[in-house]
């Protein structure tokens, strides 16, 4: 058991995976149930990486401005990453962008996950076309229910050690914070106001897709955030909850 979780720690750490204290990382379950999807679908979505390689997913706010998860953003140098934009592939095409500088989430706390959001500001201008365009952000949390979207380029199960290099989709429900919270699921008093939660049987993110977009109606409603597992029954993903940190990424966008 010992040697599993020391397993899966490595793993979650190469694609900036966060399992918080508490709860014990799941090894099966499986953008789990995804399909292979082009840029041009989700034009917001790009691969976050650090030292060359894929680390997270993020999405396009402002054509210099990044949205993603803090989980991602910790113990790293801004020197150390890049963000490749326009591309389907996390390895290739599109353009690639050094980062200027990031800003957490003052209030983010790793041990509970709350206000899991940042932003990143690149080194230059993203130019707009139809495989880059920018996501504006929910001003109100989605209705229990509504249908979602979530893309990335994170492991196909849960503790896998390889990610695809073509981006996935899957289409998910709405599991709002209050319904997350209570007794219909198991994650209880984790729920907290700044998340919101998503799923499907059999469809989740997973490692790697931490960061990237969750949508609804077209706007930017999560980011990908944690979970017990990927696609584990009765343990929806979590997500930070853009509307409600909507007035903290406008505010960090102006200053990051
Ligand atoms: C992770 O570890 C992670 N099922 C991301 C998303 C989910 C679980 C784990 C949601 O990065």
């Amino acid at each position: 058991m010992f040697k599993f979780v020391i397993l899966l720690s490595v793993v979650a750490c190469a694609f900036g995976a966060a399992i918080p204290e508490g709860l014990l990382p799941q090894l099966d379950g499986r953008i789990v149930g995804g399909t292979a999807t082009t840029i041009s679908s989700f034009p917001w979505q790009i691969s976050l990486q650090r030292n060359g390689g894929h680390s997270c997913g993020g999405s396009v706010f402002r054509s210099n401005i990044i949205v993603t998860a803090a989980h991602c953003l910790q113990s790293v140098s801004a020197s150390s990453l890049q963000v490749r934009a326009g591309s389907s592939y996390w390895n290739s095409g599109g353009v690639v962008f050094k980062v200027a500088s990031f800003r957490n989430h003052e209030g983010y706390n790793a041990k509970t996950m709350v206000n899991d959001i940042a932003v990143i500001r690149l080194s230059g201008n993203l130019g707009m076309s139809s495989t880059i365009r920018t996501i504006g952000l929910a001003s109100n949390a989605p209705a229990n229910g509504a249908a979602a979207s979530v893309s990335g380029w994170g492991t196909q199960s849960s503790g896998s050690s390889s990610i695809p290099t073509q981006l996935q989709f899957v289409n998910v429900k709405i599991v709002g914070q209050a319904q997350c919270a209570s007794s219909s699921y198991s994650y209880g008093s984790q729920i907290r106001s700044t998340m919101i939660c998503a799923s499907a049987p059999g469809k989740d993110s997973c490692q790697g897709d931490s960061g990237g977009p969750l949508v609804s109606g077209g706007v930017l409603v999560g980011v990908v955030s944690w979970g017990y597992g990927c696609a584990a029954s009765n343990y929806p993903g979590v997500y930070a909850d853009v509307a409600v940190l909507r007035n903290w990424v406008n505010n960090a966008a102006n200053s990051v």
